[in-house]
C-alpha cells in the first residue's frame, strides 16, 4: 500500500479528495500519494492559525517557545532514520548526504533558534524631555502573525526547518508548504508536532502544488501577514506581485548563477575538489552551486583536464550505495529542463570536455531522471547557458587573464547569490571579496554554514537576509514604546 501525504492543520491531519502522485526520481516510481489543499484547506489553516495566536501558542513565554523548539528538535532525532529515508525516497540523493548533511541541519535549525530567541535582546534608550526630565524608550519584539513559509524540493527538510523554526521561535504561526516533489519529510514533521502535543494551530503543513493551486492560494489568502519563500526568481516575483494589495512582508531566497574564480596562485587540488563539490553537490541542484567557473589562462588547461578527470570518477548510483556520489534530477520535467540546456549549449557554440547526455544502466534507472555530470568551454560571456540558472550538474570553464577582469565577468549577471574564490594571496582575498556582486562569497571553501551569520542574495536572487539576528528582524514586529517618566 502507498502512502497518503496528508495536511496537518490545527492539531488534526486532514485528507483531500484531489491527490497526486509522489515520484521516486531514481527509477520513476510512484511512492506514494500527496493530498493537494486548495482555498478550502487553507483558510481552515489560517483560521488554525489565527486561533493559535489568541490562544495558547500566544502566550507562551519566550522561554516556553524555545522549548516547544528544542523538543521538536529531539522529536527529529528521535526518528532520524525516518526522515533519512523520507528524503532519500522523494530525492534519490545518497543516504550518506541526508544523514550527513539534510537531517542533522534540520535538528540543528530547531536548537540554534531556540537558543538565538532565548539570547535576544532589544534596545533602550534615555530620552530628555522638554521639561527637563526624561522618558524611556525602548522596544519590545511581537511576532508578525500568520506567516506563510513555501520551500523548494532540492534541499526539503533542511530549507523547510530554515523558515519555520526561526518563524516559531519568534512567536508566529506558521502554514508551511514543502515542494510538491518533496512532501514527506514535512508531513513528517507534523507527525513530530503532533506527537509532542505542539500547541494547536501554530504549525500548520499544507501539501499540493504551486502555481493555481495550494501555493497560489495561500499567498492570496487576505488574512496571511507575511510570506516568506524559497524557490525560483520568477516565482518570487510572482509573489511580490501578488501580495504587494495588501503590502505584505516578504523574505525571498531565490535562484542563482554563481561563480568560482581560480586565481593562478590558488592551491590547485583545493580548488579542483573545492569547484568539483559547488558544481555537483546534489547533482548540482543546490541554490549555491557553481555554474561559471573562471580560471586564470596560466593554469586553464592543466585545470580543465583534473576537473574532468575527477567528474568522469564521479560514481551515479543508488542512495544506499556507500560508493555512491550523486543522485538524479528530482523530476523528468527537471531533468528535460536541464537536458534542454545541453542541447542549446551545442547550438550556442559549446565544446563538451565531458557528459552533456543521459547514462544508461540496464536497470530500473532507465526509468528515472539522470543526467551525466558535465562540463562545458567556450561559450560567449552572453551566451543563455551562461546567464540562466540550469540547476543542473554542470558547469562552464572560461579563462581570464587580470583580477578585474575576472571580478567584472563573475559580477556580469543578473543574480547575486554565492561567489568562491580561490586563491593564497590574502591581500587578494580580502581585495576581491567585498568588490563581488552576491550576498555570500566563500574563500577557499564553498558552502560552509554558520547559522549567526546573513544568508541572501541580491537582484534576482532574492530579498533580504535570513540567519541570526537578520531572522530575529525578519520575523518579528518591533514596537517603540517611549514612557515619559
Ligand atoms: P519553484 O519556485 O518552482 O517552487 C518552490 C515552491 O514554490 C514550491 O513549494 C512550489 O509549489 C511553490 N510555488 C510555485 N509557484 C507558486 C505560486 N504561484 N504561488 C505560491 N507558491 C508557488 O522552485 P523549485 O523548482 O521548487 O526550486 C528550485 C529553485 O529554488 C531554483 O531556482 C533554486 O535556485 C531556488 N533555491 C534558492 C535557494 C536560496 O536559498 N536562494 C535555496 C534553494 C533553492
Ligand atoms: O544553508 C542554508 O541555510 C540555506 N538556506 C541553503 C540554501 C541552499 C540552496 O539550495
Amino acid at each position: 500500500m502507498t502512502k497518503l501525504i496528508q495536511h496537518y492543520i490545527g492539531d488534526r491531519f486532514i485528507q483531500s479528495a484531489k491527490r497526486f502522485a509522489n515520484i521516486n526520481p531514481v527509477d520513476g516510481s510512484i511512492i506514494g500519494e500527496i493530498c493537494e489543499a486548495g482555498t478550502e484547506e487553507v483558510d481552515l489553516a489560517v483560521k488554525a492559525a489565527r486561533a493559535a495566536l489568541a490562544g495558547e501558542w500566544g502566550r507562551c513565554s519566550v522561554a516556553q517557545r524555545a522549548d516547544w523548539l528544542q523538543r521538536l528538535a529531539a522529536g527529529i532525532e528521535q526518528h532520524f532514520d525516518a526522515f533519512v529515508q523520507a528524503e532519500v525516497r522523494d530525492t534519490g540523493r545518497t543516504v550518506h548526504q541526508a544523514r550527513t548533511l539534510d537531517v542533522p541541519r534540520a535538528i540543528a535549525n530547531f536548537r540554534f533558534f531556540a537558543d538565538m530567541v532565548r539570547h535576544a535582546h532589544t534596545e533602550c534608550f534615555e530620552t530628555t524631555t522638554a521639561d527637563g526630565g526624561r522618558a524611556l524608550n525602548y522596544t519590545v519584539r511581537k511576532p508578525l502573525g500568520v506567516v506563510v513559509a513555501i520551500s523548494p524540493w532540492n534541499l526539503p527538510i533542511l530549507l523547510f526547518s530554515w523558515k519555520v523554526a526561526p518563524a516559531l521561535a519568534l512567536g508566529n504561526a506558521v502554514i508551511a508548504k514543502p515542494s510538491e516533489e518533496t512532501p514527506s519529510s514535512a508531513f513528517l514533521l507534523a507527525q513530530v508536532a503532533h506527537e509532542i502535543g505542539f500547541p494547536a494551530g501554530a504549525f500548520n503543513v499544507l501539501h499540493g502544488l504551486g502555481g493555481n493551486s495550494t501555493g497560489q492560494a495561500m499567498i492570496s489568502h487576505a488574512d496571511i501577514d507575511a510570506v516568506t519563500f524559497t524557490g525560483a526568481s520568477s516565482t518570487g516575483a510572482h509573489i511580490m506581485k501578488t501580495v504587494a494589495d495588501d503590502v505584505r512582508d516578504v523574505s525571498f531566497e531565490l535562484g542563482g548563477k554563481n561563480a568560482a574564480i581560480i586565481f593562478e596562485d590558488a592551491d590547485f587540488e583545493a580548488a579542483i575538489k573545492g569547484v568539483l563539490a559547488s558544481t555537483f553537490t546534489n547533482s548540482g541542484q543546490v541554490c549555491l552551486c557553481t555554474e561559471r567557473v573562471l580560471v586564470h589562462r596560466s593554469i586553464f588547461d592543466r585545470f580543465v583536464s583534473a576537473l574532468k578527470a575527477q567528474t568522469e570518477a564521479l560514481v551515479l548510483g543508488l542512495p544506499e550505495d556507500p560508493a555512491t556520489d550523486i543522485g538524479p534530477m528530482i523530476s523528468q520535467k527537471h531533468q528535460a529542463k536541464v537536458l534542454s540546456y545541453f542541447q542549446l549549449a551545442r547550438e550556442e557554440g559549446a565544446t563538451v570536455v565531458t557528459g552533456g547526455d543521459v547514462p544508461s544502466f540496464g536497470d530500473a534507472r532507465d526509468q528515472g531522471f539522470w543526467v551525466r555530470p558535465s562540463i562545458w568551454t567556450g561559450l560567449p560571456d552572453d551566451a543563455r547557458c551562461l546567464r540562466e540558472e540550469i540547476f543542473g550538474p554542470v558547469c562552464h570553464i572560461a579563462a581570464f587573464d587580470t583580477e578585474d577582469e575576472a571580478i567584472d565577468r563573475a559580477n556580469d549577471s543578473d543574480y547575486g547569490l554565492a561567489t568562491a574564490i580561490w586563491t593564497r594571496d590574502v591581500s587578494r582575498a580580502h581585495r576581491v571579496s567585498p568588490r563581488m556582486r552576491s550576498g555570500l562569497v566563500w574563500v577557499n571553501t564553498w558552502y560552509l554554514r554558520d547559522l549567526r551569520t546573513p544568508f541572501g542574495g541580491v537582484r534576482r536572487s532574492g530579498i533580504g537576509r535570513e540567519g541570526g539576528r537578520y531572522s530575529l528582524d525578519f520575523y518579528s514586529e518591533i514596537t517603540n514604546i517611549c514612557v515619559k517618566v
